[in-house]
């Protein structure tokens, strides 16, 4: 069962970069994830990412990934609902897919491959497709790299950073996830995301920050080839609107 990762991988290939919405289920009640992913997928996103840092029980995790099913469904659309955990306790047989990610910069071996110990049967027995990320925080780091008590990469050292990416690839790692942190001030840098992209041949992944057309370009032509935002956009005008933009100025 390879099918979320095939079609990832295939919106790149087509469409040159492919755009993931983030809903973290602490941030709203589930028939409000609804709404922010109906507006997601009128926007023209390929499809949801689901998770946060901050913990919230299961059964918030299962009424939000159902809840996001139903603002698909209402359009008659296949998105994907990959879930984006930040340990055992975020999991939920109702979605499609997880991204099996280790923090490989986070200092506390439970984000590294423990918390995966504890999750891989429940993986196995809910049968939702797995598919392997590596996955580190780069400056400012945010929530996540503080949760997550992780030696952040600094926005300069570009060398760590594609060091990272490469033994992500060795691995045997499917997908490698470039963050600076939800709510960045400051992205991921271009110039670390380009020198990264030359250096590894699976698809990079940006996100952390990105929160206008113009920046969300920028990272697309440095070389990301997913980028990720979250719901925080709605902050800022109509999310519906924004994620328009977004999703319009990396297709160019
Ligand atoms: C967080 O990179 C994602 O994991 C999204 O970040 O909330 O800043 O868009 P933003």
């Amino acid at each position: 069962r390879v099918k979320v990762e095939e079609l990832l991988k295939e919106i790149v290939d087509v469409d040159g970069v492919a755009h993931l919405t983030l809903i973290d289920p602490a941030r709203q009640m589930p028939k409000d994830a609804e709404k922010l992913v109906s507006g997601a997928v009128k926007a023209g996103t390929d499809g949801f990412m689901v998770g946060g840092s901050t913990g919230v029980g299961s059964t918030i995790i299962d009424e939000t990934v159902l809840a996001m099913r139903r603002g698909i469904e209402k359009h008659h659309e296949e998105k994907p609902i990959i879930l984006f955990p930040s340990g055992v306790h975020t999991l939920s047989r109702h979605a499609d897919a997880v991204f099996f990610m280790s923090l490989l910069n986070s200092r506390n071996l439970d984000y590294v491959i423990r918390e995966h110990i504890k999750g891989a049967p429940f993986i196995k027995q809910s049968k939702i497709e797995s598919i392997s990320m590596g996955y580190v925080i780069v400056e400012p780091g945010m929530t996540v790299g503080r949760v997550g008590e992780v030696e952040l990469i600094k926005q300069d050292d570009i060398e760590t950073a594609k060091g990272y990416a490469l033994a992500a690839q060795y691995l045997g790692m499917k997908f490698f996830y470039l963050e600076a942190g939800s709510g960045a001030p400051t992205p991921v840098p271009n110039k670390m995301i380009t020198a990264v992209k030359k250096n590894i041949d699976i698809p990079l992944i940006v996100g952390g920050g990105i929160r206008d057309a113009k920046t969300a370009r920028e990272k697309a032509q440095a070389g990301a080839d997913i980028i990720v935002t979250g719901t925080k956009l709605e902050e800022e005008k109509n999310l519906k609107q924004a994620l328009e933009d977004i999703i319009k100025a990396i297709e160019e």
